[in-house]
């Protein structure tokens, strides 16, 4: 592997126990013969250095090129090809202190019984040419939003024209305005956005339907099977409605209702390989109880040869804990200034393995704007984070790994979710099963003015356009996955210990856990490091 490219460079310092500035990968990448510089930067700097500093490599660079190190060729590809193989495998960490938890796709809590697991030192020794990682749906930087009445027309037509299509094969709709001049008793079927959900004295649901040319009303009797979906209804979501007009032709009686939904039939992709990925969130580097005990104990363990098949690392959002997210929260604060608490987190973030290819997406603890979609970190955290050459990107994001469709969404409506919706479809300990429900409306944050900030952008980026085969979520800081119509849900859990916020309201956090995923069989493993 030639050492052309700053981000091989730095995989290849980290590797060897060292960080390095920014201007000093710059350097050496730009120097006549990397591997070469590389080699005689390393032997050069001084035994207590942890980080390879710009003036280090300019010393180097300045004096004449030493005999080679023992160990270490200096020319050609090849060369540095054994500098990087070298690299990988210098790592010895502490044996790592994991528990494999469970290995099937039946739902799972954090409840299930850990059981030992051993590794030693890392043999990974990772060829990027059969890796693929790419990003769709990344906002950062098209934010067209102004906050004006125009925007919110803008982005409920696009969300109304993406789902409704869903919806269109399955129902013979006609716009609201037209079923409004219909006649009493006539069949009738409508797509809309939900407007409002409310009980009639008799304890039946008018559910007020709106598209785009008016909003209709349409009860749904307490005694009917589908009166158990309206439960499940949050505002602003997309549903069918197939029924039959009063006689005054004033409200549709409806007896079925339909939501775009996953198809049944989703068959979902999967890589041509073993090869795995760790789905994390909720780092909360900066807070009193982030948990850097277990963080070491896994970055330790993914350079041991048991995780040498994770290939890729997924950090659904709060990487940092912030300042002022909520009241109080200074108290338990332990680095105060939020650049400081990137840069705390940006030196956990290098002790994983430089050679993980690794994306990340912001969450509501973030320094990026709090309404949704939230845009990728600004350059000036892009360049304290810049460690691994992490890529970023907004929230959310599809990002797709060697075929596998795995969106990222840190997870603020799931707490609506649960708030809204009966503890058997939607509840903390149950995480997983709000996303089904997420999954079920095709949108990840479907309502506008309650708990979940959302700005209007012209294009609804919230909606889930393309199905995924996997959707990773975290924020409410508890584990769980299952599937859903094949789609495997996992919510990540999180690296803080229970705040005193969360005692307040008995939130028992699940904190050091990594969930891992086979990305050619969507078979999951979760690994305990508290
Ligand atoms: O939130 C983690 C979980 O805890 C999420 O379910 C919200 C909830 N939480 C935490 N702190 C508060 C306060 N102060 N008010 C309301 N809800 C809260 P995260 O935002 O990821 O820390
Ligand atoms: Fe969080
Ligand atoms: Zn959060």
């Amino acid at each position: 592997m030639p050492l052309e490219t700053p981000a091989r460079i730095v995989r290849a310092l980290v590797g060897r126990g060292y960080n390095a500035e920014r201007e000093a990968v710059t350097l050496i990448a730009g120097s006549d013969d990397p591997a070469s510089t590389l080699a005689r930067v390393v032997e050069a700097v001084p035994d207590d250095a942890l980080r390879i500093t710009a003036d280090h490599v300019r010393e180097v660079l300045a004096s004449a090129p030493a005999a080679d190190p023992p160990g270490t060729e200096s020319t050609g590809p090849a060369a540095a090809q054994a500098a990087d193989a070298d690299a990988s495998s210098t790592a010895e960490p502490d044996p790592p202190v994991s528990a494999a938890i469970s290995h099937d796709n039946a739902d799972h809590t954090a409840q299930s019984a850990p059981a030992e697991a051993e590794g030693g030192p890392t043999g990974r020794n990772v060829d990027p040419a059969l890796r693929s990682l790419e990003i769709a749906n990344d906002m950062t930087g098209q934010s067209t939003g102004t906050g004006e009445y125009d925007d919110f027309v803008k982005v409920f037509r696009d969300r109304y024209e993406k789902l409704s299509k869903m919806l269109r094969g399955r129902v013979n709709h006609r716009p609201a305005k037209a079923i409004s001049k219909m006649s009493g008793g006539e069949d009738a079927e409508l797509i809309g956005l939900v407007d409002d959900v409310r009980s009639t004295k008799s304890g039946h649901w008018i559910i007020d339907l709106e598209d785009t040319t008016g909003t209709f009303p349409c009860l749904v009797m307490k005694d009917k099977d589908i009166a158990s979906y309206v439960d499940e209804l949050l505002m602003d979501e997309c549903i069918a409605v197939q029924g039959t007009l009063s006689g005054d032709a004033g409200i549709l009686f409806v007896d079925s209702m339909h939501f775009p939904d996953v198809p049944r039939s989703h068959r979902a992709n999967t890589a041509d390989r073993d090869v795995q990925a760790a789905l994390i969130s909720d780092v909360h580097v900066g807070s009193q109880e982030f948990m850097a005990g277990a963080w070491n104990r896994f970055a330790d363990w993914l350079h041991t040869e048991e995780a040498e098949r994770i290939e890729y690392l997924l950090i659904a959002g709060d990487m940092v804990e912030g300042v002022g997210v909520y009241p109080n929260q200074d108290e338990e604060l332990d680095v105060i200034d939020i650049y400081e608490q990137y840069e705390a987190f940006s030196e956990h973030l290098k002790s994983v393995p430089g050679d993980l290819d690794i994306v990340m997406i912001p969450g509501n603890h973030d320094a990026v704007r709090l309404a949704e979609p939230q845009p990728g970190f600004d350059d000036e955290l892009r360049d304290i984070m810049s460690a691994h050459d992490a890529r970023i990107t907004s929230n959310p994001s599809m990002v797709t790994l060697e075929g596998v469709n795995v969106l990222m969404y840190h997870g603020v409506s799931l707490d609506e979710v649960i708030a809204e919706l009966p503890a058997d479809k939607a509840s903390y300990d149950e995480p997983h099963k709000a996303m089904y429900q997420l999954l079920k409306k095709r949108h990840v944050a479907p309502q506008f003015g309650g708990h979940t900030r959302l700005a209007p952008e012209e294009l609804d980026y919230l909606v889930m356009e393309d199905v995924p085969d996997i959707f990773h979520t975290g924020h409410v800081h508890k584990l769980g996955w299952g599937k859903y119509h094949n789609v495997l849900a996992v919510n990540s859990g999180c690296w803080q210990a229970q705040t005193d916020f969360q005692k307040s309201v008995n939130i028992d956090p699940d904190a050091g856990y990594a969930p891992i995923v086979d990305l050619d069989t969507l078979n999951m493993t979760v690994r305990k490091f508290s």
